[in-house]
């Protein structure tokens, strides 16, 4: 469906032919000038910008948001940068405005995969090449962007299954494993990638033992991953694994699984996905089991891909970000040093 990993190999190059044009004033959302040492493309002139970011639904896409305006502000170009609150109709909005602002390059994180055909089109049409950061899009005509900068969902889900074998063996938990899933928000390419990437570990190697007996989106917040931990153990009082797509739910989870009166890491097993600070402040209180990292600190390489498809060169189509996997014992020790 996705296709990302036959991305890997190809490369394309896309020039931005006329698409250098003066600064425009007005913006979808704030726009920061340039004042970095770099004025990052042609003619010395600074780079116009335009990002969609999806939202600010977590700690993990706080962190993006800063990391992209800093890069952005240390590249020296100016950045139009517009927050669409979870919603596919204002990245859409902000492209379109975008593109009638006549940016050099436009960068969005699109909240879900489908339905991005038209306005990727009209960009084309605009002579405005598209830049993916975070999350990919299922399109007819995958020329519509040029990358993808960001993470392999898919394997995350994996490795979220390969360290819960290691959180069961470590907790000596033994017979049925039933895990809750909170999944991100629906239709998102890493609540669908991340869901099957353990999926698939787990229908490989435990068809027999482990079971996902409740999942349901949780929207990739705290207040929805609260409540939908509420009403998994209400329906399934014996869930004894939690699997979240995120931080941020699982650490709502924990606030719902203590008001049930049980021990988040104790009775109810948990696995996140991110690695935010507060995952990190929950793993080393024993909250949560194991995290497996997701890095949002995408502004650097995002800045200079933006650099290198303005000017015309080729860049690979997906340039993914490397990450690690992180357990209790591991989580004081690696406390002080993170970054988000
Ligand atoms: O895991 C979650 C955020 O797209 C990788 O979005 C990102 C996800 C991240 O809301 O916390």
């Amino acid at each position: 469906m996705l296709n990302r990993r036959n991305f890997l190999a190809a490369a394309v190059g896309v020039a931005a032919a006329g698409a250098l044009t003066a600064c425009a004033k007005s913006d979808a959302g704030s726009s920061t000038s340039s004042g970095g040492s770099d004025s990052g493309g042609s003619g010395g002139k600074a780079i116009n910008l335009g990002f969609s970011q999806v939202g600010s639904e977590s700690g993990w896409r706080t962190a993006n948001s800063d990391s992209v305006k800093e890069a952005a502000k240390e590249a020296g170009y100016t950045l139009k940068f517009s927050d669409a609150q979870q919603k596919q109709e204002n990245q859409i909005s902000a492209i379109r405005s975008y593109i009638a602002q006549k940016v050099d390059v436009i960068a969005f994180s699109p909240v879900v995969v489908t339905g991005w055909d038209a306005v990727l089109k009209e960009a084309r049409t605009a002579k405005i090449p598209v830049v993916l950061t975070d999350r990919s899009v299922e399109t007819s005509d995958e020329s519509l962007y040029v990358t993808l900068v960001g993470s392999d969902f898919t394997a995350e889900g994996e490795r979220a299954a390969v360290i819960l074998e290691k959180v069961l063996a470590t907790a000596g938990h033994k017979g049925e494993v039933k895990i809750a899933q909170l999944e991100g928000t629906t239709g998102a390419a890493p609540a669908i990638e991340r869901a099957k990437g353990f999926k698939t570990v787990m229908d490989r190697q435990h068809k027999d033992d482990w079971k996902i007996v409740v999942s349901q989106t949780g929207d990739f917040t705290r207040a929805g991953g609260k409540q939908v931990m509420a009403a998994f153990l209400q329906s399934n009082p014996d869930i004894n694994v939690l699997f979240a797509h995120n931080d941020d739910m699982a650490i709502g989870a924990i606030q719902a699984i203590e008001a049930a009166g049980k021990k988040p890491g104790k009775d109810i097993l948990i696995v996140s996905i991110d690695g935010v600070k507060d995952g990190f402040v929950a793993m080393s209180e024993g909250k949560i089991n194991a995290i497996v990292e997701c890095n949002p600190l995408l502004g650097p390489q995002l800045m200079d891909v933006v650099k290198k498809v303005h000017a015309g060169e080729k860049v690979e189509r997906w340039i993914k970000t490397e990450e690690s996997d992180y357990t209790q014992d591991q989580a004081k020790a690696a406390l002080p040093n993170r970054k988000y």
